[in-house]
């Protein structure tokens, strides 16, 4: 096989064939705005930073206020699309109260994205949740998609006619994973997440230690999922729903096929299997899970690890997309949501990400429907407990907010620039 080359200098051919495809990248509102104090992500960094988060989120990267200033740069840069989410804690910041405030600011920011000829790709729920919410149960409680689909009419004003693209909810399997991990946390079953009450520094979790996803959780997600988009489709027919899958590329050694299948099903496969019917599903995907028939292996010892301790693997995007085009079937347009590496080497980000481009223009010659490239991140941001993990094409100073594209970004968007713009959807 051909060595890959370290730079990709043009835009693969699979994405220029494709009409409107989306080049872009995205971010999370709680993860760059700063200052969601209404959210429960907020109240849980007052009570865990100093346990096992390291950082609360502060100002973030301040795009609360910078958003036009982020705009204006990845439209600079070249790129055609934006995938940011909206807040539920500031829209409603309290149960039943309408923030118009909350309201004006998300809808200037999607005819922003449009005067600036970025498509937005609008998530509406990514992790954090208004704190009356999770205060009155969560996902789980009796009313908890009859709330989220309240809250997705009052954003239908921030959506007007201009967003083609809507996103319920953000890794749902990673939100019923975590309410897997509280639960057993609370019943004392250390075992199952990997260590003992009071954890070392130095202790690594085990391998195959996460717990399942809460299966409660599953159900009510999909619920809410189901009804947020009955709400857009009625409303807007023309709207694109989907939801976006942490896609964590489950890979069976020989003989362990059955295994790796039974492992993925709760916590990736029933997430994909509700897309089914939906008008698009977003695959974030970044490196890969190794099962053998004893359970999962850790990754091999001479790996490259990321920032986050991550296995330094590209092609995980383009077998996640394949994976997830084998249970959507062929009705259901794929659009990369996120794909990215935390690392302070850009060098190594350029060198991942034309890999990783590599790996999706494969897979699309093979047939997979794919209609966009979003990276993850636009910039530096808060990785849910840290400022450290650093995924951003754009660094951002912590004292001054300061933006500068690093090289990433300009290659990146160079390689946009090769898309033809006559062909917008
Ligand atoms: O930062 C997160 C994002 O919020 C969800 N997907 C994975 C990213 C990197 O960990």
């Amino acid at each position: 096989m051909a060595t890959p080359p370290d730079h990709l200098d043009a835009l693969p051919e699979e994405f220029r064939a494709r009409p409107g495809f989306l080049f872009g990248a995205s971010t999370s509102a709680h993860q760059i705005e700063g200052n969601n104090v209404s959210s429960d992500w907020w109240v849980l960094e007052r009570t865990a930073v100093g346990g096992f988060l390291e950082a609360p989120s502060g100002d973030a990267a301040d795009s609360f206020h910078r958003w036009p200033e982020d705009m204006d740069l990845l439209t600079g840069l070249g790129f055609n699309a934006y995938r940011f989410g909206i807040e539920w804690a500031r829209i409603e910041p309290e149960e039943g109260r309408v923030s118009r405030a909350a309201i004006a600011h998300y809808r200037a920011m999607v005819v922003g994205a449009r005067a600036r000829g970025l498509t937005p790709v609008v998530t509406l729920h990514h992790f954090s949740s208004p704190y009356w919410f999770a205060a009155r149960g969560g996902w789980t409680a009796p009313d908890a998609a009859d709330l989220f689909a309240r809250y997705t009419e009052t954003a239908l004003e921030v959506l007007g006619d201009d967003v083609d693209y809507v996103a319920t909810i953000n890794e749902p399997n990673m939100v019923a994973l975590i309410a897997g991990l509280s639960k057993a946390f609370a019943e004392g079953r250390f075992d199952e997440i990997g260590g003992t009450e009071h954890p070392s520094d130095d202790e690594e979790p085990a391998a195959g230690a996460l717990p399942e996803p809460d299966a409660a959780t599953t159900e009510a997600l999909i619920r809410a999922h189901r009804a947020a988009a009955a709400v857009l489709k009625a409303a807007r027919p023309e709207i694109r729903v989907g939801w976006t899958v942490a896609n964590q590329v489950f890979q069976a050694e020989p003989g362990a096929e059955g295994a790796a299948a039974a492992y993925a099903w709760p916590r990736e496969d029933v997430f994909l299997d509700a897309a089914r019917g939906d008008d698009w599903v977003g695959v974030q995907a970044y490196t890969r899970t190794r099962i053998g028939p004893d359970g999962l292996l850790p990754a091999p010892e001479d790996a490259e690890r990321t920032l986050k301790g991550w296995e330094f693997y590209p092609d995980a995007v383009g077998h996640a997309v394949r994976h997830t085009a084998e249970i959507v079937g062929p009705d259901v347009p794929i659009l990369v949501t996120e794909n990215g590496i935390a690392t302070d080497d850009d060098e190594r980000r350029i060198a991942y990400t034309t890999q990783a481009l590599a790996s999706l223009a494969a897979a699309m010659r093979d047939g997979a429907d794919v209609h966009g490239y979003l990276h993850w991140s636009a910039l530096d941001n808060y990785e849910w407990g840290s400022f450290r993990p650093t995924f951003g094409l754009i660094a951002v100073d912590p004292d001054t907010f300061a933006r500068t594209p690093k090289p990433s970004a300009h290659w990146l968007g160079g390689l946009a620039r090769g898309l033809d713009r006559t062909d917008r959807p």
